[in-house]
């Protein structure tokens, strides 16, 4: 199978979020059949959604794969996993949030029950569709329209380059 060109969101808001986010995409590299070709700077944004909870550190992965989509789900879904869970100072296991989602894959557009690409908020999410124009420039999205005009109309969010 051809490779494809997937576009990874990478959030995290739990623990420490910069290395969080910086170790998931090392695992990112490291998927089988799938190389890393680029990612984008660190983004901090203001929780989406839940009120009661801390900024999130949020960036956008491209990677170039000839896993089918459930199979490159599963991987994403081990490195979650990796850092679900962390010792806090008082050396407890609390949770710890990484999620991954898939944004694009090529030009497809899936319907399963238990995978929708393009991803299904990805219009209405800054901290994925900035990152994303860091790396990609202007691109059509898949029954979406230009990457451009969804950045223009999307939700108000705060958000900010992470300088490191
Ligand atoms: N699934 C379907 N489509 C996809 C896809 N394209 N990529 C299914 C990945 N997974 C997909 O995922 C549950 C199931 O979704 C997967 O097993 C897969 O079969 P999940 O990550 O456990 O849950 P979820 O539905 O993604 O909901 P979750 O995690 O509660 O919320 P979201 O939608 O991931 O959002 N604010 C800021 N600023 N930044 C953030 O990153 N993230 C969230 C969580 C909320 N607010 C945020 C941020
Ligand atoms: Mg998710």
């Amino acid at each position: 199978m051809p490779a494809e060109k997937v576009y990874v969101g990478i959030g995290s808001n739990l623990g420490d979020p910069v290395s969080t986010v910086r170790g998931a995409i090392e695992l990112l590299a490291k998927i089988s059949k799938s190389k890393l070709v680029n990612h984008s700077s660190l983004y901090q944004s203001e929780p989406l959604g839940d009120v009661c909870q801390d900024d999130y550190v949020n960036a956008v992965a491209a990677l170039e794969s000839s896993l089918q989509p459930g199979a490159l789900l599963l991987e994403l879904l081990a490195i979650e996993k990796t850092y679900h869970r962390q010792r806090d100072p008082a050396l407890r296991w609390g949770p710890r949030t990484l999620d991954l989602d898939i944004i694009l894959y090529g030009n497809q557009l899936i319907n399963d029950s238990d995978l929708t690409i393009p991803h299904r908020e990805m219009h209405n999410r800054l901290f994925v569709l900035k990152p994303l124009f860091e790396i990609s420039g202007e691109m059509s999205i898949p029954g979406l329209g230009s990457l451009r005009s969804l950045i223009d109309n999307a939700p108000e969010l705060k958000i900010n380059l992470i300088n490191l």
